[in-house]
């Protein structure tokens, strides 16, 4: 029925209040009065899911009936955050919604905070595939997300006594209604075991796998609503469960508790989110992790395509696949088996059809974050793929010998396989090899690649690189995380800057109206104040809202340098305390961020800001000017607290190391101000924005190549800056750990005697430029005329200009609007 379809999807205010009394009893069968505080946010989910149907089933059908070619972006990690107030929001609901719950006599952010948000990602990478997500609904992109249904997300960090400690992240527990679960859809995927060889009806020599388990591949899908707009794509995510044959000889000898108990093995697959970035570890159950969610996505892309009556071979037709780092990256030899094996498509075209489909995105240069498996468990784990992999590396590596002729090291270094001691299979390279498109994800990172860890790629087919700037979602970014500031810019130059946010540029001639800084620095006071509200609440710390909020959220990491900020935190501790008159800029350093539970040195650098903090914040010779607060479990949901209320954005990375970079696009459209080196995209940034908006510091990606080149001594930096020497002294000696000399020995032993990350060489420019943000923070006007500026050139910076760039250059697709 149609009329009440709509009504469904465009309730009134009586409507939605309606249908939120009616989830109330019926779905969670409760009253108002006896509600919980979750069973009003699950009516309320519910609510607003069910305006959303739909345009959901809409738009799948209108894909199936105009054949559209589809981008699969498939991720091991989807950072999501909270759907409640993004879905609202997209939906145009947001003061109808409001207003409707308050008529109840609830509070919409009240319920709003009961979600738990999906934390099934590690940082920069995930949350950039679930901005991209958005991205594509709100440019009408046909497209689906595949990856992992983790039943537990990035743990939740906790700190006690100054450590990091671990708990599991149990987001199901009260059950998720973003997700529909399509049993229907499932498929079987095969593990271990061994291959063997046969001849079938038409005397063709073919290959069979006979794995040594099997497990079932089960789909949940949520609906990805675009803004304001009539499109709504899919994120699917697998898990993993028993087959029914889970174990039939074990079964059949009637041992069925045994067989039972093997089925809970199976569902182990996709229990958790391995807490590591940027380190490879190697393990078994993540490579089974990598190859089930992309051969449940590939044959789920099979069954679509032969379910529209297309032919296999034309495959890369209807799917453009993006490969978001290597993890995915297995994808390109299990195409090739599914089209050779299982389609019995002849080899040639089969990698034709497969290097058409696959593009590949890289994320880093660290060389310690290169996905490699030791060969003798790829086999154990997929005996078949490693046969194809064998069987691409040896056509590949004819075509290498044929164009450099007698460059035996370069068919070493370009090998699938390394072999240069225990051997490994290299997955950028199959990336590299499978893919029509490589791509870095900001103009230094590119040319890096292009020039370092792909330089042999590139030299081979240059014309497959190219560029593609990361980006963030301005709704849920600005719109959703700062409602002041995005009232204040609408009421100047309307609000067509959240869906065109290249339109930002129109604010420009604001940051020199004195009405309008004048509101736009009363809003930055308002977001401090509401975020000094939670770190009071969450530390116990009372830090000033008229102080500078100096920002440094991230994941923790060495090459991020959070300890290059301590270092400049104890220099003004030290000055302060020789001269407890000095006159200083009161600040507020503010530190959030997980550290890989095995990272034990990250894991000392959260002490050292928790222990630095504990003596600073209670010094009386302080007198409150500086305070250091480490925000415990940082998320998307308290990054939405954390940028609108920055003052100082904190992007200290050695240049080099660092991709892009998220948070500092995050930060720039809020207004902060960012301190930095150049390093990923906050080159771009800065120039974007315009220098005198940048506080730039450190050697660039050209000098630190050259310096390591000569040869660098971090002791002699100790040694000729008296400031730094006192600071680095000050730590060693226990300063700051109750006079336990040895707990912060190994930092700074490290930083004296390899510092690989050379903190002691950007030391004396860091320091210097944190100078130069005081002496612009003084001049009020000055700092917030340069904060509108900030957010009024970070037009490049929306990920609807990323996904552009990409539907363009990579994928060649375009929009395809979805009819109400
Ligand atoms: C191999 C496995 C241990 C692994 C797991 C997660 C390796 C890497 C990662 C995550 C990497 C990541 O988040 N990289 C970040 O990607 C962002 C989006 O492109 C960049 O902005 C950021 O610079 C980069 O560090």
């Amino acid at each position: 029925n149609a009329a009440l379809g709509r009504d469904r999807s465009l309730p009134t205010r009586e409507g939605l209040k309606r249908a939120f009394l009616d989830h109330l009893l019926y779905t969670q069968n409760k009253s108002l009065a006896i509600a919980s505080r979750n069973d009003l946010y699950q009516a309320l989910a519910h609510t607003i899911r069910d305006c959303m149907l739909r345009t959901w089933f809409d738009t799948a059908s209108s894909y199936k009936a105009k054949h559209s070619r589809m981008v699969a972006y498939l991720s091991a990690e989807f950072l999501m955050g909270p759907y409640l107030g993004n879905n609202v929001l997209n939906l145009g609901l947001m003061d109808e919604v409001k207003a409707a719950i308050a008529e109840l006599g609830l509070d919409f952010d009240d319920l709003a905070n009961q979600e738990e948000e999906p934390g099934l990602g590690n940082g920069g990478l995930g949350r950039l595939a679930a901005c991209f997500i958005d991205s594509l609904a709100s440019l009408e992109i046909p497209a689906i997300g595949y990856g992992i249904r983790y039943e537990y997300g990035i743990f939740y960090q906790t700190i006690i006594d100054g450590w990091q400690v671990e708990n599991t992240d149990k987001w199901l527990r009260y059950g998720n209604p973003w997700e529909i679960q399509h049993a229907e859809w499932s498929v079987e995927i095969k593990l271990g075991g061994r291959t063997e060889t046969y001849t079938d009806d038409a005397g063709k020599f073919r290959v069979r796998w006979v794995p040594e388990k099997t497990v079932a591949g089960v789909p949940f899908d949520s609906p990805i609503l675009g803004y304001r707009v009539n499109t709504a794509n899919t994120l699917r995510l697998w898990r993993a469960e028993a087959t029914e044959a889970f174990d039939f000889p074990t079964f059949n000898r009637g041992d069925y508790l045994g067989a039972v108990s093997k089925k809970v093995t199976s569902e182990n697959l996709t229990k958790v989110l391995y807490p590591n970035d940027e380190s490879d570890q190697g393990k078994e159950l993540r490579l089974e992790q990598q190859y089930f969610f992309v051969s449940c996505s590939l044959q789920d892309m099979l069954r679509i395509q032969i379910n529209r009556g297309q032919p296999v071979t034309e495959f890369h037709l209807a799917f453009a696949i993006q490969l978001n780092d290597t993890h995915p990256a297995i994808g390109v030899a299990e195409l090739m088996r599914l089209l050779v094996d299982e389609h019995q498509i002849v080899w040639e075209q089969a990698w034709d059809v497969t290097r058409q489909t696959f593009a590949y995105t890289n994320h880093t240069l660290l060389p310690e974050a290169l996905e490699r498996w030791p060969l003798k468990l790829f086999e154990r784990v997929l005996p078949r793929h490693l046969e194809i992999i064998y069987e691409i590396n040896a056509r590949f590596l004819n075509e290498v010998r044929i164009r450099f002729l007698g460059d035996e090291s370069r068919l070493s270094r370009l090998s699938l396989i390394d072999e240069s001691g225990e051997r490994y299979v290299r997955m950028a390279h199959l990336a590299c090899v499978g893919s029509s498109a490589i791509n870095g994800v900001a103009e230094l990172h590119s040319e890096l690649l292009k020039r370092d860890v792909l330089a042999d790629f590139y030299a081979m087919w240059p014309e497959k690189f190219t560029n593609v700037t990361n980006g963030v979602t301005p709704r849920r970014w600005i719109a959703l995380s700062n409602p002041r500031q995005t009232s204040l810019v609408s009421r100047a130059i309307g609000n067509d800057w959240i869906k065109d946010f290249s339109r930002i540029k129109e604010l420009e001639p604001f940051a020199d109206d004195a009405g309008f800084a004048a509101d736009w620095q009363a809003i930055k006071r308002d977001n401090k104040i509401e975020l000094a509200g939670q770190l009071l609440q969450r530390t116990g710390i009372r830090v000033d809202p008229d102080s500078m909020f100096d920002v440094q959220v991230k994941r923790i990491h060495e090459y991020k340098r959070q300890h290059l900020a301590v270092l400049h935190i104890v220099a003004l501790y030290h000055r302060l305390k020789s001269d407890p008159n000095l006159d200083v800029v009161p600040r507020t350093f503010i530190f959030g961020g997980k550290a890989a539970p095995g990272y034990h040195r990250a894991k000392l650098i959260i002490k050292l800001i928790t222990s630095v903090g504990d003596v600073v914040n209670n010094d009386p010779a302080v007198r409150d000017r500086l305070k250091v607060v480490f925000l415990p479990n940082f998320s998307v949901t308290r990054g939405q607290r954390i940028y609108p209320a920055a003052d100082l954005s904190e992007q200290i990375s050695l240049a080099g190391k660092e991709a892009s970079g998220t948070g500092n696009m995050k930060f720039a459209m809020n207004g902060a101000l960012t301190i930095g080196t150049m390093d990923g995209a906050n080159v771009e940034i800065r120039e974007e924005v315009g220098a005198d908006q940048f506080f730039l510091f450190g050697l660039t990606a050209e000098e630190v190549y050259a310096l390591r080149a000569r040869g660098y001594s971090p002791s002699d930096y100790y040694r000729n800056n008296a400031e730094l020497h006192a600071v680095l002294d000050l730590i060693r000696s226990g300063f700051f750990s109750r006079g336990d000399a040895n707990l912060f020995a190994p930092l700074i032993d490290e930083l004296m005697h390899t510092d690989p990350y050379m903190l002691l060489v950007d030391y004396q420019s860091y320091v210097d430029c944190q100078g130069e943000v005081d002496r612009t923070y003084r001049d009020t006007q000055d700092w917030t005329r340069r904060s509108i500026l900030n957010a009024a050139r970070s037009g490049k910076f929306s990920s609807d200009r990323s996904i552009r760039d990409y539907a363009e250059r990579v994928w060649k697709v375009g929009p395809a609007p979805v009819s109400s």
